[in-house]
Order: C-alpha cells, then structure tokens, then sequence
C-alpha cells in the first residue's frame, strides 16, 4: 500500500430495519480518503447518521473499499444564489433554470412531479429528457452518486475564494453535482433536500453551473430527493451511465 492508494467510504442509516426491508431512509453520505482519514470520516458519517433530523436510525452501515480506478480531479462547478420570497415562487424559478439548461417545460413538469412525491428514495431519480419516463429502474434505491470529495485543502481555498460561508451540505451537494454534470448525457439536476430543517436547492448543470434557490419548499416537510434529466440513446448507455455515477472517483480541487 502507498500514500496515494484512496478508499470509497459509503453511509446509509434507516430507521424500522434496512431499507430492503422497508426501513425509512434517514442519512446517506459518501466519500474518498487515504487510509490515515478512515476513521475520522467514518465518525463524520456516523455523526451525520446519528444526530439526523429525520429521525433516530436503528440500522447504520458503513462500507469501506479501497479503488483501483484513477481520481479525475475537476474544479467544482460555479455558484450562484437567486433568493426567493416561498417555495411556490422557488420552485417557478427552478422551472426557468431548467428551461434555460435545454429541458422542454412538459419534461420539466414530471421531473417536478416525482420528485414532489419523493420522501423515501435514497439516491437520485433519472428521468429521459425526451420521453419524461423515469429511466433508471431502481425504485426507492435510486441511484446514489458516490466516490466523490474535495481535495483536502481545496475547500478552504474555495471559500476564501468565493466568500461563503462554511455549508457542509453545500460542499457535499457542489460536488455530487459537479460529478454529475460532468457526464456529457446529463442535461441539468434538480435538488431539494428531504431533510425537514434545510429548505434550499438547486439546479446545476454544465451550461448554468450550480444555481441555488434559498426556498424550494416549507420547513417540516419531509419530501425531497434528486432528479437527473438525462440523455441516453440505449440500454448500454444507460449502465455506463449509472456505472459512472456510483464507480468513477471525482474529487473537487481548486487550482493552485
Ligand atoms: N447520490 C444520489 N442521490 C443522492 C445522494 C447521492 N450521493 N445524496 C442524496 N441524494 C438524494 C436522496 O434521495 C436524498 O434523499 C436527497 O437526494 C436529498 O439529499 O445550500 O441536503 O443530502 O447549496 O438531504 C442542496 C442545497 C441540499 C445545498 C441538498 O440533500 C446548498 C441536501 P440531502
Ligand atoms: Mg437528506
């Protein structure tokens, strides 16, 4: 083993049994480390898990595999925040993020619609841009981004940069976006948290960058998740696609 050999660290908590058993999904989180920052990003992602305001999780795992494949490192996506006076009005400006990113309003509309309903899906809901159907098959699993981080250092240099404050959602959420529009088949993402204390979101796409709206629904609601508009021609696309998403090692890194 080397220095530079990385390890995956994936979180999932659920409370009323695992979710293939019908659990309610409380947390997920995921990363990338040397060997010497395992535990001190496990106790993070059990920290996340255990003080979740979804509620107390009686089923927690933590996976920790060492990777193989090359880190592409990639400068995180640029910001930009509207604020807005209600959800209502948020979710109208989601509507126009999307339109201006290339998805016509008919598909923006049903990206909206499962995503409205969404409470309980771990991971990301793909929809196809040109037929509006939900594409990836996985139900409540979805389909979770992982393998992705900061470059130690960079975030730092990142706020400072850019003058924002410390947001740890924010980071994890810039850098799942920014691994995800980077594949050339997505078209935009449209985000908002389950989580019934944070309430804002975004749309992020190459084109646009990642375009955050402070109120894209009330406090207490407990519905919210992550759609992917994408373009795919087949089948095998389809699972280079989400092979992609949960395989390739991203990392965000501001240049020096
Ligand atoms: N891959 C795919 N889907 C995911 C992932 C992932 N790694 N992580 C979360 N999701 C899905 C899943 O369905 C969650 O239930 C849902 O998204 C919401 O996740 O201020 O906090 O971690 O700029 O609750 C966005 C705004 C915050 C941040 C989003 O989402 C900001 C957030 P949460
Ligand atoms: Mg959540």
């Amino acid at each position: 083993m080397t220095d530079n050999d990385f390890f995956s660290l994936r979180m999932r908590a659920a409370q009323g049994g695992p979710h293939e058993l019908g659990g309610k999904h409380i947390s997920g989180g995921e990363n990338l480390c040397t060997k010497d920052e395992i535990l001190k990003k496990s106790l993070m992602l059990m920290k996340k898990a255990l003080t979740h305001k979804r509620g107390d999780p009686d089923f927690l795992q933590i996976i920790v595999e060492k990777i193989s494949e090359p880190i592409t490192f990639v400068e995180p996506l640029p910001v930009r925040t509207y604020g807005v006076k209600d959800a209502n009005e948020g979710r109208q400006k989601a509507k126009l993020l999307l339109k201006a990113a290339g998805i016509e309003e008919n598909i923006v509309d049903r990206g909206f619609l499962e995503l409205s309903n969404s409470w309980d899906t771990r991971g990301a809901i793909m929809i196809d841009v040109n037929t509006g159907m939900r594409i990836d098959g996985r139900g409540l699993k979805g389909v979770r981004v992982s393998r992705i981080d900061w470059e130690e250092s960079s975030y730092e240099r990142w706020l400072a940069k850019y003058c924002q404050p410390r947001n740890q959602r924010m980071k994890e959420a810039l850098a799942i976006a920014t691994k995800v529009t980077l594949h050339p088949s997505t078209v935009a993402e449209l985000c908002w948290s389950d989580d019934p204390d944070y309430i804002t979101g975004y749309v992020a796409s190459r084109k646009n960058g990642y375009e955050r709206i402070t109120k894209m629904k009330e406090y207490g609601d407990e519905k919210g998740g992550r759609v992917y508009f994408v373009h795919l021609v087949s089948e095998q696309e389809l699972e280079q696609y989400i092979h992609y998403l949960e395989k390739a090692p991203v990392m965000l890194k501001m240049e020096d």
